[in-house]
């Protein structure tokens, strides 16, 4: 990108997520954005109706809608929602074999196409499809992510300000671990107006299980009311910030699904938690204290992740 041109940010994948990132992208003008999915006709139709917006909403962006990977080339930022979304009674792990091969296709053509790209995978089951784009296209770990625990935090923070009544702007929340039913949210780490959680007045320790519950399940919660495939918003909206804090340079604290190497024990392994996100991508993973039963639940979920990885391995998409 020289100085006067504006960021590319391809959206692979215009179903329910990519559609509303493509307008989100365009209502904050991040830049000019590119629209990629295997469906004729969608991508283009999708990128027409947002760039018809674009004189009432006063953007300067460029939309378009594609089924040919060429015009992704050199994208600054790629944002992957490629694949199956879960229906009523199904795990986000009953997703893998077939967004393993949705992936796998992805990766090799955004490595082809866009190689210097910064990557956020949003396809589930979270862990496993970003550990497998990371393999597949051998970027350096600063440029691949994962988006979930800022959804999860979301939502956490959603139902903490419908406990309480307080705005969610005073409202900051925690979740760590993989994008799954052992994710870890930690109250002591949320806030309330700056009060930690379980220290605001009315907060008991059943109120605080409640919601902490909920939260796991918020996933869940949603594909059981839509009954045709999961949340697109919330998810929309969670990629949406960290790909802003990524061309803004922003520099903001995110729990995302990153690459460890030796951070909390952990090794070869993609896992949520809390990055520093700017102009260089992931830069930098922060490390906090965990209490004993803290970092139990976080290894309880770290082995749930690792045998997605194994999972991807015996069938044969990594070695
Ligand atoms: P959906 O509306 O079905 O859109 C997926 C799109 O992917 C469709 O338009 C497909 O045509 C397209 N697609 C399929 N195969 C390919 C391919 N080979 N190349 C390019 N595009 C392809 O789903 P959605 O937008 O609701 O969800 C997308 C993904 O995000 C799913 O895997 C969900 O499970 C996942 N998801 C993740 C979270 C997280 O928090 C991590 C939350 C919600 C959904």
């Amino acid at each position: 990108m020289n100085m006067f041109q504006k960021p590319k940010i391809a959206v692979i994948g215009a179903g329910m997520i990519g559609g509303n990132l493509a307008y989100m992208a365009a209502k904050k003008g991040l830049g000019d954005i590119v629209l990629f999915d295997i469906v004729e006709g969608l991508p283009q139709g999708k990128a027409l109706d947002i760039l018809e917006t674009t004189p009432i909403e006063k953007i300067n962006s460029n939309l378009i809608g594609t089924n040919n990977y060429e015009d992704i080339k050199d994208a600054d930022v790629i944002i992957i929602t490629a694949g199956i979304p879960r229906k009523p009674g199904m795990s986000r792990d009953d997703l893998l074999s077939t967004n393993a091969k949705i992936m796998a296709q992805v990766a090799e053509n955004v490595k082809r196409y866009a190689p210097n790209s910064y990557v956020i995978v949003i396809s589930n089951p979270l862990d496993a499809m970003v550990y497998l784009f990371y393999k597949i296209s051998g970027f350096h770990k600063n440029r691949v992510m994962g988006m979930a625990g800022i959804l999860d935090a979301s939502r956490f923070r959603a139902f903490i300000a419908l406990e309480t009544g307080i705005s969610v702007e005073s409202i900051s929340a925690f979740v760590l671990g993989g994008h799954g039913d052992s994710m870890v949210p930690l109250p002591r780490y949320s806030y309330v107006g700056g009060v930690p959680l379980p220290h605001f007045p009315g907060m008991t320790s059943e109120k605080i299980e409640s919601i902490v519950e909920r939260t796991r399940k918020g996933g869940g919660e949603i594909v059981a009311l839509l009954k045709t495939g999961s949340a697109f918003y919330a998810p929309a909206a969670s990629a949406m910030a960290m790909t802003e804090s990524i061309i803004r340079d922003q520099k903001k604290v995110f729990p995302a699904a990153v690459y460890c190497e030796g951070e909390y024990g952990y090794n070869d392994l993609f896992i949520g938690l809390p990055a520093v996100f700017g102009g260089n991508g992931m830069e930098k993973i922060i490390e906090i204290e965990l209490e004993p039963n803290e970092k139990e639940a976080l290894d309880k979920s770290a082995a749930a992740v690792e045998s997605l990885k194994e999972n991807l391995k015996t069938l044969n998409f990594i070695t």
